[in-house]
């Protein structure tokens, strides 16, 4: 067993870290305050490749593999979550089930601007009345001659009305509960398709997350990825990738907030010594250290699981389950060592804070991954 990472992905995390500290970080908290997403950094991602790391160079990627996504994801996070969501959506939820599923034509139209960079993606699944309980979902698609006439709402979608490309879920056949939800590809300026209500949120306030609305969207036939009734599964399957994604944002949350705490204790003094010398305070670091390191090992797993083609899903949701837990811990502790400053906004601990809180709730809350996990391993001998 081998728990080196290789010199490539090293030097990859090195690139990456020198272009957060310069294009990401020094705006990181006006954001945040401003609530404003930046498709600007987006931009500026794509120069770095950073927008298709693991796509083939054939479809407009940079022929990585998923582990090297991850730790782009997990660098992004650790001066911006709000960036590092922007990144997983448009690779893990919008990108991967085109690759993974789509037609080569839908892969040349869609994936290649997408992996490229030139565009941005997004994906529709959850709705008001359909957030754990995917079935619940109301959208729905009428086959009408050549296209799919698409009638419905989707609700707190990130990457809302900046993505140009969605990957959406609607019924083509509500008699068949689940097996009767499909999967299309939409694009941003299609007659019918607008965008309602802006999110204002606790964390990751610099993400675009919102309403996505569809009135008589006539949607060409071809459009429709995968077949008719593979939508759940599609889904499903999306968010095993996903979930990996959010684990990297919540462990470069939680890493972000132990080394900006470990600088802290280190320099503060009370009572004529640096607070890192009490226990209190140097025991509180040692278990932050030792939790981001467990999470990172299972993060880390699961990405290289998925790269390897084997079975993965109980691994991602272990890790999304463990990281963003203690991604919330980690950022209380964190809060904890700088005192009254943790709390001020002069410091980024707040907002690590506040930004902590949705790993543990979206692209499945942890309830629903104890209720995945659990499954997994009770069908274990
Ligand atoms: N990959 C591929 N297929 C999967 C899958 C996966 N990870 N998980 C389930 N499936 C398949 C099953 O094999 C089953 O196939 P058949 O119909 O051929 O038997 C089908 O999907 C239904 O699976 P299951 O019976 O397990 O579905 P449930 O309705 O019991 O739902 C949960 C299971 C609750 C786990 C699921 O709905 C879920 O994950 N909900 C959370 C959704 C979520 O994360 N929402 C937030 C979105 S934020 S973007």
């Amino acid at each position: 067993m081998d728990f080196t990472v290789s010199l490539e992905h090293e030097m990859m995390k090195k690139t990456i870290v020198e272009f957060t500290n310069k294009e990401i970080k020094p705006g990181a908290a006006e954001r945040d305050e401003s609530e404003e997403f930046s498709l600007d950094i987006f931009n500026k991602m794509a120069v770095l490749e950073l927008a298709g790391i693991p796509w083939p160079e054939d479809y407009g990627g940079a022929g990585g593999d998923y582990l090297s996504y991850i730790m782009a994801v997990e660098e992004i996070s650790k001066v911006d979550a709000s960036a590092g969501i922007t990144l997983s959506t448009h690779t893990s939820l919008c990108s991967w089930p085109i690759y993974e599923y789509g037609t080569e034509e839908q892969k040349q139209k869609y994936l290649v601007p997408l992996a490229q960079g030139k565009k941005l993606g997004a994906f529709g699944l959850t709705e008001s009345s359909a957030g754990s309980d995917v079935g619940g979902m109301q959208t729905t698609a009428v086959l009408d001659g050549d296209y799919y006439v698409i009638n419905g709402c989707k609700q707190f979608i990130s990457n809302a009305g900046y993505a140009e490309t969605y990957v959406i879920f609607a019924y083509t056949d509500k008699s068949k509960k689940t097996r009767g939800i499909s999967a299309f590809i939409l694009e941003k300026d299609m007659p019918g398709f607008t965008f309602g209500k802006k999110e204002k949120k606790l964390g990751i306030r610099s993400s675009a997350t919102g309403e996505l609305i569809f009135d008589n969207v006539r949607l060409p036939k071809e459009n429709l990825l995968g077949s008719e009734g593979d939508g759940f599964k599609i889904a499903m399957a999306t968010l095993d990738g996903g979930r990996t994604g959010v684990a990297a944002q919540a462990l470069g949350i939680a890493t972000g907030a132990y080394e900006e705490a470990k600088k802290y204790a280190k320099v503060r003094e009370q009572f004529n010594q640096s607070i890192a010398n009490f226990q209190a305070i140097s025991f509180k670091l040692a278990d932050m250290a030792t939790k981001i390191d467990a999470a990172r090992l299972m993060t880390y797993r699961a990405a290289f699981l998925k790269d390897k083609k084997l079975p993965y899903a109980k691994e991602s949701a272990m890790s999304k389950l463990y990281a963003s837990d203690v991604a919330m811990e980690v950022t209380v502790e964190a809060v904890q060592v700088l005192g009254g400053y943790g709390f001020t906004r002069d410091f980024p601990l707040e907002r690590f804070m506040r930004d902590a809180k949705v790993t543990q709730i979206y692209e499945g809350t942890n309830e629903i991954h104890r209720l995945v996990i659990g499954r997994y391993i009770l069908a274990e001998d």
